[in-house]
């Protein structure tokens, strides 16, 4: 198994940080590819909680060296903020290395999403407000700082002279801001460029080199498939590629080189922020998956979106980022249910479509078409193996397994690490 991808299969927060802390001993290296520090990944190590927004969830694997690769955008602040945090905890970070390619995103980014976000008003996006979308669009517009021009102070001056430019014409002139003066950013970053130094490294080659020396390593991607720039559901999604393929650009690791590509999935769904969502719920059950799940984002703290699982959703996962595997987690929250809605098809303004849509106007009119299996009641927090678990929870798997068109090879009962099914 040379190289994992990790990819979430719905809209985010399925579990991927358990997943890749559970897989983490087993690897030599985890790379985090794309995202930043709106990811909100909850690991739960012998009953403590870590929550990690800008870094791997791998890091809390003492075996595993961590790697924040080229395609993420990087927040100087956060990551210290989130070292020395750790740190503080008694986790070692000394390992952790960071993509000399990577982006940086400056306090003028935050500033960026959080007016275009007031600036966009009903049609916002519900964005994390943490410069995400601002610092990729200066990357894709080749006016991006990146994690090297800290190395250089006269390129780094350039590089944020740049970007401020065109910015500060509207931030003043559009947004009604202060303007941003090049020194003042020039010295923020100078002021972390002591501390990130030694961090710094040719990734790509790091990690390709460790593949040929027999090393393995595990891709751990934020955010998910439904909040992917491409595939996504676009303009309501994250700005950077979440998916398998987006993995591997991420790293520099090429494509033949992954041999397992897993998609992590809740046994129902949930979304932050704005957009469609056909299985949505407004009524007591989806307060039930809110309360029972403990619904509530990470990293900003808003509640989560919750709905029932949608096998149309899935089976588009399945085919973008040819999963070989699916892990399907937070099945104990369905405990006590009577029956569970999944949804197979969307009725779109009276025609079946067993597939997603092929247009926004299309999608924002799907209502889902549901099919009905039975729950249990039986606390199935403590299963270790399938046949621990109730019938028809067991069906519910193989049921999800067939509309999804993948084997679901691990099954989260709890949050803690132990509180895992693995079938394979
Ligand atoms: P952004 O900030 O530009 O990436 O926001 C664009 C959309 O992407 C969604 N998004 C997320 N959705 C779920 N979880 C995320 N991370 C945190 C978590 C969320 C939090 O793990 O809990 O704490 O609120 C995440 N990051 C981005 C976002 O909601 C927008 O729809
Ligand atoms: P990520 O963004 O995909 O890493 O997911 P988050 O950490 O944002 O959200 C997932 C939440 O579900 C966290 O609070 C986890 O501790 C929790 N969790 C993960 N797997 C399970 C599970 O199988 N059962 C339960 N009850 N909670 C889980
Ligand atoms: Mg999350």
């Amino acid at each position: 198994m040379p190289a994992i991808v990790i990819v979430g299969a719905q809209w985010g927060d399925e579990g991927k940080g358990k997943a890749t802390d559970l897989l983490g001993g087993r690897v030599d290296y985890v790379v985090k590819p794309n995202g930043g520090n709106n990811a909100g990944h909850t690991v739960v190590v012998g009953g403590e909680k870590f929550e990690l927004k800008l870094l791997p969830a791998g890091i809390l694997s003492p075996e595993a060296t961590p790697v924040i690769g080229n395609g993420v955008v990087v927040n100087p602040e956060a990551l210290f903020e989130e070292i020395d945090g750790l740190e503080a905890r008694g986790a070692d970070t000394s390992k952790l290395r960071i993509s000399a390619n990577a982006h940086l995103v400056a306090p003028f980014h935050q500033t960026m999403d959080k007016v275009t976000e007031r600036f966009l008003g009903k049609r916002a996006i519900g964005t994390t407000g943490r410069g995400i979308g601002p610092a990729y669009m200066d990357k894709i517009g080749r006016l991006g700082i990146r994690v090297q021009d800290i190395m250089d102070e006269s390129i780094l001056r350039q590089k944020v002279e740049g970007s401020l430019r065109q910015k500060n014409e509207l931030l003043v002139k559009v947004y009604n801001r202060h303007h941003v003066e090049v020194e003042e950013i020039v010295d923020y970053f100078v002021s972390f460029a002591e501390r990130l130094r030694p961090m710094i490294v040719d990734s790509t080659l790091l990690l390709n080199n460790a593949l040929d020396e027999g090393k393995t390593l595990l891709m751990e991607g934020g955010q998910a498939t439904f909040l992917d720039v491409d595939h996504g559901t676009y303009p309501f999604v994250t700005s950077s590629n979440p998916t398998a393929g987006g993995a591997s650009v991420g790293s520099g690791v090429g494509p033949t080189r992954i041999s397992r590509v897993i998609g992590i999935q809740k046994a129902y769904t949930t979304r932050v922020g704005a957009g469609p969502f056909p299985t949505e719920l407004f009524d007591e059950w989806g307060e039930f998956l809110q309360n029972t799940g403990g619904e509530f984002g990470v990293n900003t703290g808003r509640p989560r979106r919750c709905g029932w699982y949608d096998a149309v959703l899935a089976r588009q996962a399945v085919r973008i980022n040819g999963f070989t595997d699916l892990f399907l987690t937070k099945m104990d929250v369905l405990t006590g249910l009577d029956r569970i809605p999944v949804c197979v098809a969307y009725d779109v303004d009276g025609v079946r479509h067993d597939e997603i849509p092929m247009t926004q106007t299309e999608f924002h009119h799907a209502k889902p078409i549901y099919e009905y299996f039975d729950g249990w009641t039986e606390d199935i927090s403590q299963a270790q193996s399938l046949d621990d678990l109730p019938d028809n929870a067991r069906k519910y798997v193989e049921k999800l397994e067939e509309l999804s068109g993948c084997r679901i090879s691990a099954i989260g009962v709890g949050p803690g690490r132990e509180n895992t099914i693995v079938v394979r």
